[in-house]
């Protein structure tokens, strides 16, 4: 039998984190296996594929003891802590792109009239599932969450967990070979076993109506209903408690006028709890209620013009160059844009930790959602599309919930032809489609001609902001000539300026005309600001970068070894010198 790509891919069960689970995080013992030998045999066909049964390797790895000639053995080699990046717990690692075998043994006492879930937050890139030796699926995708319902392959005691990961990179994959990150690999994200009633709630949406704040519109969902189930919405704060009758598909959408809500913004960020039950199962979550819309150049946050104060930033923590692994990694990158008098952040250049969405929500940010749809992906390839699709189906499918995003993005820096058009053309028609209460947008590249910057690539058509990057003073001409630019926006729509920025590494001084040094870079700030704020609509920014972040291609022995330095903040938590030229300017800064 054979494993396409997502063939066993279920609809997401929403809100993981309040329902019954197991959790698998911990330590996993992990086998490295560059040959990809526990995948294929000797003439490189996979073991699954093969009709005369599984080769030495396969075996051992994912049904051990099962087979006398064992090469391989879990039980003497090291752990990984999950969730976490490979690259950043074991040197060695460091660099690798490739396949890593991980195990993890669990025991549970199983239930009769309960079903079971295995749920991964996220894993890059590609994965294989066996549990107890048996195959589950496929998934790909290194930011997006994934499950599978296990009940009939999991046993009562002891139970393992064997995940084949593979990161390497490959050109019609999304992100495609060429990304400004590290390409961390593992299991980056929790991993738990679900356990549900037969019928369960399996999704939900509350949120406001688009541009509606007196209705709240939804639907909930059953999986495993017997039909006609009844269902209840419950939001005590508000007083609403309204009883449904699902429909035989399990499945009852709604409409709930609301009065005297208060609504969801980066100064008062009200969330109310919501409770939705059935006559077997009761989810609770925290859910906050704004409208977000455009009206010409103005972005109105709840009917009311805002402007954007904003930073971009990688999940990542740079004090560990890894991935980020908890709540407090979470809060400190949160806490340090809010320091910087942020009310937005750009979450890029993929979709982020789900728990990294319900901060900002819970801190008052604002949220650009983005999908790794970057630079150079393979534009005519259907197979490329559908899983540009998939990823971002399954980030709005997980993150429809989170008032904090207000803002889908399909993509960066894409280069204009008329394949790309298409492609990234169906991105905003799916997204609009699956969810028509948010903006939808994409960081558009620029054209320069003498001293005026153009934007007007086609796709911007098709979105609902003006939003492009720009280096002015860094790629291209000296921070001193910024002044003598200006821009010339073919769309009528709020402009956001999703990047601008330079490097600089942190401690280094000298004149504003040293590359590398903070000074540079701060002069870079103070000029980007100036010119900027000539633009008529600007509603936006998100400077690049809020801190210093890995790349493999940024190898400048002095300066880089390895880092990007457009941070503000360095790897080591320094904050430098354009730092304070943007917390000032936010300071002074009018919300309206
Ligand atoms: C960009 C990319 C971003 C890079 C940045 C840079 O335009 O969108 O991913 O890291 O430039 O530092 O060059």
């Amino acid at each position: 039998m054979s494993f396409n790509f997502n063939s066993f891919s279920q609809k997401q069960i929403q809100n993981v984190q309040d329902r019954t689970t197991l959790s698998l995080n911990g330590d996993w013992q992990f086998i490295i296996d560059p040959y990809k030998m526990g995948y294929l045999d000797y003439r490189q066909k996979p073991f699954d594929e093969s009709e005369s049964g599984k080769g030495g390797f396969y075996d051992n790895i994912t049904n051990p003891g099962k087979t006398k000639r064992a090469e391989y053995n879990f039980d003497y080699e090291p752990s990984l802590t999950v969730p976490g990046d490979w690259n950043s717990q074991y040197e060695k690692l460091e660099f690798y792109e490739g396949v890593l075998w991980y195990r993890r043994n669990f025991t549970v006492s199983l239930k009769e009239d309960k079903r079971y879930f295995i749920h991964f937050g996220a894993v890059n890139y590609e994965s294989h599932i066996y549990l107890n030796g048996k195959k589950l699926g496929v998934n790909k995708g290194g930011f997006t969450p994934f499950q599978f319902e296990v009940g009939d392959k999991l046993v009562d005691g002891d139970n393992f967990l064997v995940v084949m990961v593979d990161n390497t990179r490959k050109k019609d994959e999304v992100p495609t070979i060429n990304t400004d990150w590290w390409n961390y690999g593992g299991i980056t994200r929790d991993v738990n076993l679900v356990e549900t009633p037969e019928s369960f709630i399996n999704d939900y949406k509350v949120q406001l109506a688009k541009n509606d704040a007196t209705k709240i519109k939804g639907y909930i969902e059953l999986d495993g209903s017997a039909g006609e189930e009844s269902v209840v919405v419950q939001i005590p704060e508000l007083k609403i408690n309204q009883s449904y009758t699902a429909d035989a598909s399990g499945k009852v959408s709604f409409e709930i006028p609301v009065k005297k809500i208060q609504l969801w913004n980066p100064e008062f960020p009200k969330l109310y709890e919501v409770k939705i039950s059935s006559s077997q199962d009761a989810v609770t979550d925290k859910i906050g209620f704004r409208t977000i819309a455009t009206e010409g150049k103005n972005i109105l946050l709840n009917g009311e013009s805002i402007f954007m104060k904003g930073i971009a930033m990688h999940d990542e923590n740079p004090l560990l160059g890894g991935r980020l692994r908890s709540d407090g990694d979470m809060r400190m990158m949160l806490r340090w844009a809010k320091e910087l008098g942020c009310n937005y952040v750009r979450l890029a250049h993929y979709t982020h930790n789900e728990t990294m969405l319900r901060l900002a929500d819970e801190m008052g940010l604002l949220v650009w959602s983005e999908v790794p749809v970057y630079w150079t992906i393979s534009w005519e390839n259907e197979e490329t599309y559908k899983n540009a699709e998939n990823q971002l189906s399954v980030s709005i499918q997980r993150d429809k919930n989170r008032a904090s995003i207000i803002i889908w993005s399909v993509g960066n820096e894409t280069p204009v032809t008329e394949a790309r058009n298409v492609f990234m053309g169906k991105l905003v028609d799916k997204t609009r489609s699956l969810d028509d209460t948010r903006l939808v947008a994409a960081a558009l590249e620029v054209e320069r001609e003498g001293y005026t910057i153009t934007v007007d690539d086609t796709l911007g058509e098709k979105l609902d902001l003006a939003s492009f990057n720009q280096y002015g003073g860094w790629y291209w001409s000296e921070p001193k000539e910024l002044p003598k630019y200006a821009f010339d926006i073919k769309f009528n729509k709020p402009v956001v300026i999703t990047e601008f920025g330079g490097g600089a590494l942190a401690g280094f001084h000298a004149d504003d005309d040293t590359m590398w040094s903070e000074e540079y870079q701060e002069l870079i700030y103070i000029n980007q600001l100036k010119m900027m704020d000539k633009i008529d609509g600007l509603r936006g920014i998100t400077p690049w970068i809020l801190v210093d972040f890995k790349s493999p291609r940024r190898q400048n022995p002095v300066y880089q070894q390895f880092w990007n330095r457009k941070g503000l903040i360095s790897n080591t938590g320094v904050k430098k010198k354009a730092y304070f030229i943007l917390k000032e300017y936010y300071r002074n800064k009018s919300l309206k």
